[in-house]
C-alpha cells in the first residue's frame, strides 16, 4: 500500500486526487506544518526540502508533487499519454514552475499577512490574475490544459485553482477556465481526493 505524507494543501492534494483516479490503495500519514513535523530527521530522510507531499511506495520514496505524479501516472499508465507526453509536460512543469510557486506566494503575503507588505500583496495579486487570463486563453482552445484528455497537468493545476475564493479575482469571470474547473469538480475521485483530510467540500465558482 502506498503511504501519502501531507497536509491538507494544494499540493498535498494533486496526489491525493491522482491516487484517487488510479484506484491505487493508500494509507495518509498527515505531516503537521505548522507544529513542524516537516523537520523531523526521520521525514527529512524521504524529504530533502522538508516538503510535502512524500510517497513511500513498498521500498521508495518519491518526493515533489510533480515526480510524484509522473511516478503514479507512469505506473497506472493513465493520465500521461506518450503520444501527448511534451504537452502534458510543458503544462506540468507550468504548474511546478509558476502556478504553484506563485499563487503560493500569493496565499502567504494576501491571505496569511495582510498588511505587512503592500508592495508583494500587489505584486502576487497581478501575477495570480495574469496567471487565471493566460490559462483561460489557453482552455479556449482545448478542452483539458495539454489537449482533449484530462492529464496529470489537469491534476496538478486544479488543486490551485480551488483556491479561488481566497484570490478576490473572480473566477466567475474566466469563463473557459470556472467551466474547466466546473468540468473536474464533478469527478467522484476529484471530491473524494480533495477531502483526503476532511476539508469538506470543493468551494464553487
Ligand atoms: N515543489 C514542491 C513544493 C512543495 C511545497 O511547497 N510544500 C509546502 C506545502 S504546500 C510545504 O511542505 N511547506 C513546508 C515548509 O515550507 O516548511 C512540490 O510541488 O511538491
Amino acid at each position: 500500500m502506498i503511504e501519502l505524507f501531507a497536509s491538507d494543501t494544494p499540493n498535498g492534494k494533486k496526489i491525493s486526487i491522482m491516487l484517487e483516479e488510479v484506484e491505487f490503495p493508500y494509507k495518509v500519514t498527515p505531516i503537521d506544518l505548522v507544529k513542524g513535523d516537516q523537520f523531523d530527521p526521520k521525514f527529512v530522510e524521504i524529504s530533502p526540502f522538508s516538503k510535502i507531499p512524500v510517497i513511500k511506495d513498498e521500498k521508495e520514496s518519491v518526493f515533489g508533487s510533480g515526480a510524484i505524479l509522473i511516478y503514479l501516472a507512469e505506473k497506472s499508465k493513465k493520465f500521461y499519454e506518450l503520444d501527448n507526453k511534451i504537452n502534458i509536460d510543458q503544462w506540468l512543469m507550468a504548474q511546478m514552475g509558476l502556478v504553484g510557486p506563485m499563487i503560493g506566494q500569493y496565499h502567504v503575503f494576501y491571505r496569511f499577512n495582510k498588511g505587512k507588505s503592500k508592495y508583494s500583496e500587489e505584486r502576487y495579486y497581478k501575477i495570480t490574475k495574469d496567471l487565471y487570463e493566460r490559462l483561460n486563453i489557453r482552455l479556449s482552445k482545448s478542452k483539458y490544459l495539454a489537449g482533449e484528455k484530462y492529464t496529470i497537468a489537469d491534476i496538478a493545476t486544479w488543486p490551485w485553482i480551488a483556491r479561488h475564493q481566497w484570490h478576490d479575482i473572480g473566477l466567475i469571470k474566466y469563463q473557459n477556465l470556472c467551466n474547466w474547473y466546473e468540468e473536474i469538480s464533478k469527478r467522484e475521485a476529484v471530491k473524494k481526493g480533495y477531502n483526503f483530510m476532511g476539508g469538506g467540500e470543493i468551494p464553487k465558482p
